[in-house]
């Protein structure tokens, strides 16, 4: 345990004992959501008086909006980026716990493992910091360590293959407290609330070549195993099979990825390790931590955080139908716009692969759907793929998405979209990393956006 650390986290802890009246405003993905209701149910649990309040991001305008609503104020997920703003408005009475990049500014009330020396992206995440502050309200807290393993994989931090670092620790607080129990096993998302060929089928992290968003091919793989695909009128899931079939099925996807030139650390990270929930249901997707997340987040999307944040604290009766059926809606909207992509085809310039999707998929889903395609086998891995959605303000957003292999040899889209936001000029707004960024643009500029795009590419990779 980092002393520096912890010892901000008491002294936090005992600020909010002391206090009342709280505004809790949270973030609105899964980490900001697991956060919010860990702080959220401390507060509950001290029979304070709070308010929660849910944000995509905090911009100045929010912060003057909040501004003396309440007498104490928590900033969740967000916040050590716009410690001047908050101090200029605010003024007093606001703690910040976050694990983004903080500003060069001083505050008491600043919770932020980057300020010690713990690195926050991949050993805590803010739900792991608002756990911190949690279990010195009440060592009785430490229940609330399921939700900080929650918040922690739905930032993706055990893309290594398990937790790190000071997930760790909250992890074993975890396990203690008898909320989470792990394992070892394949860590393809879905294994609880997607059928067999739909947990291959939409595979999306990693790509399985030949079997993502190709659903006649994942058919074959499983009659190739003999694995029965329905008990009785019900689909069979990942975990209703026998341990000898997950065996079965785990090494011929490991034998397939191999065949079709996966690289090793690729294939690796599809074993590791998986986190259960155990208070929950076997047959509730918030029975794996993966799931869990993707449930927090598809509530975060449609604008219901406050449904996912309810059941984070419990709620399975008014909220939960809510959730699940979000959790359905992000499923049915990959499902689309594959069947999209098949029905309009793809079009092939020099430079990349073409989807437009017109106004049909929804562009929070349009990347995922992109990045598949490089399973699908219909589109080769030596061109990056974009995909054209049209927002309903009348925008245009492209979502680009490339392999490792052609980010190796020198393509950047990150790079590309930030140079076109100046040149395609006003109305655009553009970024992201190498293999995944995209564009907002108007949509006069298609065009023009095109033909910019195939030479940047080519550019590029000369
Ligand atoms: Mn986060």
């Amino acid at each position: 345990m980092n002393q520096g650390f912890v010892q901000k986290a008491k002294e936090i802890a005992k600020e909010l004992k002391e206090r009342d009246h709280f505004l809790v405003v949270y973030n609105h993905d899964a980490d900001g959501i697991s956060s919010g209701a860990i702080i959220a149910t401390a507060l509950k649990r001290l029979g304070k008086n709070f308010e929660v309040k849910v944000l995509k991001q905090l911009y100045v305008e929010e912060i003057r909006k909040i501004a003396g609503t309440a007498q104490n104020y928590l900033f969740i997920d967000f916040g050590s980026g716009q410690l001047k703003e908050l101090k200029e408005i605010i003024k007093e009475n606001f703690f910040v716990l976050d694990h983004h990049q903080p500003q060069k500014e001083e505050w008491q009330h600043h919770l932020n493992p980057l300020l010690f020396g713990i690195d926050g992206g991949e050993e805590i995440s803010a739900a792991g910091v608002a756990y911190a502050v949690a279990k010195c309200v009440d060592k009785k807290n430490s229940d609330l360590a399921a939700l900080a393993v929650v918040g922690a994989i739905g930032d993706m931090q055990d893309s290594s293959g398990q937790l790190v670092g000071f997930n760790r620790e909250i992890l074993s607080d975890a396990v203690s407290a008898g909320v989470i129990s792990t394992k070892t096993g394949l860590r393809l998302y879905g294994r609880i609330s997607r059928p067999l060929i739909q947990f291959l089928q939409f595979s999306s992290s990693p790509i399985i070549p030949m079997l993502t968003a190709n659903e006649q091919n994942c058919l074959l793989f499983l009659q190739g195993l003999g694995i029965e695909l329905k008990e009785g009128e019900q689909w069979r899931c990942f975990e209703d099979l026998s341990k000898q079939e997950q065996e079965k099925f785990s090494s011929a996807l490991i034998v397939h990825m191999h065949k079709w030139n996966v690289p090793e650390w690729k294939i690796q990270s599809l074993i590791g390790e998986i986190y259960s929930l155990e208070k929950e249901h076997k047959k509730s997707p918030l029975h794996d931590a993966k799931e869990f997340g993707t449930l927090l987040n598809s509530c975060g999307r449609h604008g219901l955080a406050k449904v996912g944040l309810a059941v984070c604290m419990g709620d399975r009766k008014e909220n939960y139908p809510t959730a699940l059926a979000m959790l359905a809606e992000h499923r049915r909207q990959l499902r689309e716009g594959l069947e999209l992509v098949k029905e309009n085809g793809i079009k092939e310039f020099e430079g990349f692969y073409f989807f437009d999707a017109g106004g049909k998929v929804k562009d929070s889903i349009i990347g995922i759907v992109a990045g598949m395609l490089y399973g699908s086998g219909v589109i080769a891995p030596t061109k990056p793929i974009i995909a054209l959605v049209e927002n309903s303000d009348g925008s245009l957003k492209a979502s680009g998405r490339a392999t490792s292999e052609l980010v190796r040899n020198g393509l950047n889209l990150g790079k590309i979209f930030k140079e076109m936001q100046v040149e395609l000029g006003e109305g655009t707004e553009g970024g992201g990393h190498r293999p995944a960024a995209g564009i907002k643009f108007p949509k006069p500029k298609k065009q023009e956006f095109l033909a910019l795009l195939d030479k940047k590419i080519k550019e590029q990779l000369a």
